[in-house]
């Protein structure tokens, strides 16, 4: 079932990436990313890395000893989250955050010297670096990105780690902008990235790190569920409109609940209208956005449609997060309409910073956007969603009758990402020819490539309920959970729910690694298992936890359905 790929030892390239599902050849991007980063940004991101492994190994002493760290604690994830795939294109922005960095670092070091405190020896390595200028600085990176790494299972596995960190520290940042914290994922990202460098650390050790970003992972995405339910209300059922208004619109792309509410705020009266975009579709399920009537409705489909979609959208587009895909073909002219904020960014784009209460002023792409036409309408029609836990809980007893009268036979979870690859089609076919007595339960941009099919219902109950963001894969698992509840079962995995898993980029790792701590076994993941899965480690995550890949749509819905 699987395909086991060579990596290529010591390679010269330019750089060398292998974090998100379409790495090339299924290997890893060597001379420029699938995604449009280029050797440079790609370099400078691993020299950020390392300087946020700087960063920890001081940090993490301080922890221990009871210091604030309030300035780190930003600062690891707004770090890690610019690595993520898709959200940082902008080297000013990363170089800032490397200086930035190295001078925390250096910081740290003196107060730990002054208390009389140790940084441990193996760590010195993490102290050598001063950003000089770029060329020294882009060479340095040669000796800190993945291939430092010489053995290829212990690359596997650290960069895992650091993978799933990212997906963290993605999700916590979104919660910390709704004031919502845990000291104990900060003190799991420190000790986790030092792991990464550390070579007393073994297999098993490494792989009960991984197990254990599972662990925070959940705690993450538990938290941001806090964070947005307790700003914003519980999802609810609800119909979004696919279509346009006549309105100059603004496009607001990526997580973050924050600021789609400052910009509904600031654009009320003003006569342009709000749209979402990708996974700021479940925006719409919250109660408290739903008061605007300028809130038009979902413009276009998952993040890597834009470079078509922005084009004919015609008004100005804020990214809150990732995914940016980089229009840099000539014949693309919108560029100048994209916004950035947060730990989004790109090289030519206007990035709007938050003042030191959070607050953003959006008016500058409010009077940008009075002066565009209104989005040229792609698509019409609805979409519906909203199925977070407390939604699915309140409908329980209607599914819970249906399961019991055999009218539901499984459900299947088909959470995550979108992306490119022809292969993908995989998921809208394996939509479509699900036995109809299933219904799928999905989070993620994943959703996309079969929330528009007419799948039905079941006794009014839609045969794809979308809880919304990949965050919101968290509302899967407290699904789950509730219903092993109420059958009264021992054991999760008894259930008659099938994991059917498509992944793009290291929020996805996160989510996957919070279901395998979770217990989840028997996940697929695909459309192809991640390039930085070693033949040795995936073994151990089958041996463990039944992972598995997937195939073709006839020959998985026998192995999952056995027709
Ligand atoms: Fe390649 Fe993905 Fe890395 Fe981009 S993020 S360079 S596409 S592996
Ligand atoms: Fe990810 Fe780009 Fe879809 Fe949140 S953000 S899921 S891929």
């Amino acid at each position: 079932m699987f395909k086991f790929l060579k990596k290529e030892q010591g390679v010269q390239d330019e750089m060398f990436c292998y974090q998100c599902q379409e790495a090339a050849r299924g290997e890893g991007c060597t001379i420029r990313g699938v995604c449009g980063k280029i050797p440079r940004e790609a370099k400078l991101q691993d020299l950020l890395l390392h300087t946020v492994k700087g960063v920890a190994a001081c940090s993490s002493v301080l922890r221990e000893n009871g210091e604030d760290l309030s300035e780190v604690d930003y600062y690891l994830l707004d770090s890690l989250f610019k690595t993520i795939t898709n959200a940082n294109f902008d080297d000013k922005a990363i170089i800032d955050s490397i200086k930035k960095g190295i001078e925390l670092r250096d910081g740290l070091k003196e107060i730990i010297n002054g208390k009389g405190f140790k940084v441990e020896k193996k760590y010195k390595d993490l102290f050598k670096f001063k950003y000089e200028d770029d060329e020294k600085a882009l060479k340095y990176a040669e000796k800190v990105g993945v291939l430092r790494t010489e053995d290829e299972d212990a690359r596997s596995l650290r960069e895992m780690i650091v993978y799933g960190l990212k997906g963290m520290a993605a999700y916590t940042e979104h919660a910390y902008r709704l004031g919502k914290e845990s000291p104990k994922i900060y003190e799991h990202m420190e000790k986790a990235l030092l792991a990464t460098v550390d070579d007393d650390m073994g297999a098993d050790d490494l792989l009960a790190y991984v197990i254990d970003t599972g662990k925070y992972g959940v705690e993450a995405m538990r938290i941001l569920d806090e964070a947005n339910t307790g700003a914003y209300g519980h999802p609810e059922i609800t119909t979004v409109n696919i279509g346009v208004g006549q309105n100059p619109g603004i496009l607001i792309s990526g997580h973050d609940l924050k600021d789609i509410e400052m910009l509904l705020e600031q654009t009320k009266g003003t006569g342009i209208d709000v749209y979402t975009h990708s996974e700021m579709l479940p925006a719409h399920y919250y109660p408290a956005f739903k008061k605007y009537e300028h809130f038009v409705g979902n413009y276009g489909g998952s993040w890597w449609h834009q470079t078509k979609e922005f084009e004919s959208f015609n008004g100005p587009i804020l990214f809150t997060t990732n995914c940016i895909v980089p229009p840099r073909s000539k014949a693309l002219n919108y560029k100048e309409r994209v916004y950035t904020t947060n730990s989004a960014g790109m090289e030519g784009c206007k990035h709007i910073l938050a003042d030191e209460n959070g607050n953003k002023d959006f008016s500058k792409i409010i009077e940008h956007a009075k002066k565009c036409k209104a989005p040229v309408q792609i698509e019409e029609g609805e979409i519906i969603g909203g199925f977070a836990h407390n939604q699915i809980v309140a409908l329980a007893d209607k599914v819970i009758e249906a399961v019991q009268a055999g009218k539901i036979k499984k459900f299947i979870v088909m959470a995550g990402c979108d992306a490119r690859m022809q292969d993908r089609k995989y998921y809208t076919e394996f939509a479509e020819k699900l036995p109809k007595d299933t219904i799928i339960l999905t989070a993620g941009c994943a959703k996309y490539r079969y929330n528009k099919l007419p799948l039905g219902d079941i006794d009014g109950i839609p045969r794809v309920l979308d809880a919304g963001q990949c965050n919101d894969s968290y509302s899967l698992a407290v699904v789950a959970m509730k219903l092993q509840e109420i059958f009264q079962l021992d054991d999760i995995n008894e259930l008659p729910i099938i994991y059917n898993i498509a992944w793009y980029e290291q929020k996805a790792v996160l989510v996957l690694l919070a279901l395998l701590y979770l217990g989840v076994k028997n996940i697929h993941i695909g459309p192809t298992l991640p390039a930085f899965l070693t033949e040795n480690v995936t073994k151990i995550l089958v041996d463990k936890f039944a992972l598995g890949g997937i195939t073709t749509v006839d020959e998985d819905m026998k192995m999952f359905f056995g027709e």
